[in-house]
């Protein structure tokens, strides 16, 4: 067959491939990297700290605790990945050093560290095994290394910089993958500071030069997600007690935020006009605090608790860092583990049964009358197919028609933010004697916003999206019964 014949008929049929299925929507301007797609579907990760303050029952050590103190008669880490692994988690952090600054790694720069401590003589390396045991159960590491020393002589000087950056350098090449560095914002104050036993301020704008740590970091580890409160990559939601805004945008203006001095009202819910995306973490602990005290044992939050701090974590476009602290034995107590085991039937059991999948779904516009944009891919829970509608239609209205009354509690709604998060106002209609009651009325949705109402029985229930900053996009709509009653710590 003559070239030309071939070359015009595979060209015909790119045409008619082109004209079958529509391009995707335009994404927003600012969208994320899938790198943070990913970081966001892990949902629930842990926290592990763990340290000198662990055997002095202190919260913040002052900086002169002896080594000797860090002595755990029956450390297991892989305890700590398996209890997290059951939990759900897919990833732990480990405070490699707190405020304190005793290294759980026996690092080159400094003698306070588990190599001068009883653990396996000196030669421990809590990190190393850390890092062997979440492997094992395939789970991703994160590292803390808090950049204020109470320990170190240096601190305050820019040759704490220097110490700090070295230490940076132990972890991120010594250790494999780590999946995220945690940097928070507690700076500064009063501390051992090798014997000299006073305040040292310092000033949070420039004293550690975080553009050029962050920049350090991405070089030595370009996967790696960096948190603090002002991100590049993941950032503090404002509090400690897990809550993300109920409105909560994953754009913010890093213009406004400084590490260790961002506004917590900001954070709690992000900014619709944000120049850059960044993923809300909520980070919170099992218990009143974030180290191991034997009188805090029957204060464990529980299941019920967690269930609530989930909803307003992961249901509100955020991810759940939940701490889990070991205690002195070196593992976590039997409470928590039971509390965590309990807290994760509930989310299981809740969200066992889609009654929505794979029912009737309708909508009053389909972008270009596409199936590839039909309103039945809000129902089949896979997160890349979406409902579309044309350009600048409003109400967006999604209805769905479950075949019977059913009885549900809890509505679980999706945004394919790989084009962006769009959604500012919504409202959700169920069909009653008297035609369509509305029953709730929200604002954000983004990666995954989850709904708790009072169980309601009914056949036909619709999403009204009123407001949008661009085209109106669902990928997933999901209805639950979970009848378990959460207790609010609001
Ligand atoms: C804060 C620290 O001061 C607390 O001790 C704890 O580590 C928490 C997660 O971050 O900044």
């Amino acid at each position: 067959m003559n070239i030309k014949y071939i070359i015009t008929g595979f060209s015909l049929f790119l045409f008619a491939c082109q004209s079958i299925t529509p391009p995707d929507i335009i994404p927003n301007t600012i969208v994320p990297s899938q790198k943070l797609i990913t970081y966001q579907q892990m949902e629930l990760i842990g926290f592990i700290h763990f340290t000198v303050n662990t055997f002095t029952d202190k919260e913040w050590g002052y900086g002169d605790e002896s080594p000797e103190t860090f002595n755990p008669l029956a450390l297991d880490v892989e305890q700590w990945v398996k209890t997290a692994f059951a939990a759900g988690m897919k990833q732990l952090i480990l405070t490699a050093k707190h405020h304190d600054g005793f290294c759980l790694w026996p690092s080159e720069y400094t003698e306070h560290s588990i190599k001068n401590s009883p653990y396996k003589n000196g030669n421990g390396d809590v990190v190393r095994e850390f890092v062997a045991a979440c492997k094992k159960y395939s789970l991703k590491t994160g590292l803390y290394l808090s950049p204020w020393d109470r320990n170190h002589k240096d601190y305050g000087t820019p040759a704490y910089i220097t110490y700090y950056k070295n230490q940076l350098e132990e972890l991120l090449t010594q250790y494999g993958e780590i999946n995220e560095i945690w940097f928070d914002g507690a700076n500064g104050g009063d501390g051992y500071y090798g014997g000299a036993n006073e305040i040292r301020k310092i000033d949070r704008e420039t004293y550690y030069g975080w553009e050029d740590i962050i920049l350090f970091v991405k070089n030595l580890q370009p996967n790696i997600k960096i948190f603090s409160d002002a991100g590049p990559d993941v950032h503090w939601i404002g509090n400690e007690k897990g809550f993300a805004g109920s409105t909560f945008w994953s754009t913010i203006n890093t213009d406004s935020l400084t590490i260790g001095a961002s506004k917590t009202d900001y954070l709690n819910t992000g900014d619709p006009k944000g120049t850059k995306w960044i993923v809300g973490q909520c980070d919170v602990s099992i218990r009143p605090g974030w180290f191991y005290h034997a009188d805090q044992d029957s204060l464990v939050k529980t299941p019920q608790q967690l269930a609530d701090i989930y909803y307003k974590s992961v249901g509100r476009n955020s991810l759940l860092l939940l701490n889990l602290p070991p205690d002195k034995r070196g593992i976590i107590h039997e409470n928590d583990v039971q509390a965590l085991t309990d807290f994760r039937a509930i989310i299981d059991e809740s969200f066992a049964k889609d009654l929505a999948k794979d029912q009737m779904a309708s909508a009053n516009n389909t972008r270009k009358k596409h199936p590839k944009f039909a309103p039945s891919n809000t129902l089949d829970e896979n997160p890349i197919t979406y409902w579309a509608t044309d350009d600048g239609i409003f109400p967006a209205i999604l209805e769905i028609d479950l075949n019977e009354n059913n009885i549900f509690d809890r509505i679980m709604i999706q945004e394919p933010i790989r084009f962006g998060q769009r959604i500012s106002r919504f409202e959700i209609d169920v069909i009653g004697s008297n035609g369509w009651e509305t029953i709730f009325k929200g604002t954000t949705i983004g990666y995954k916003r989850i709904i708790r109402i009072s169980p309601i029985n009914t056949r036909k229930i619709r999403l009204r999206i009123t407001k949008a900053n661009n085209t109106v996009a669902i990928s997933n709509f999901g209805l639950y019964r979970s009848s378990h009653k959460e207790k609010t710590t609001d």
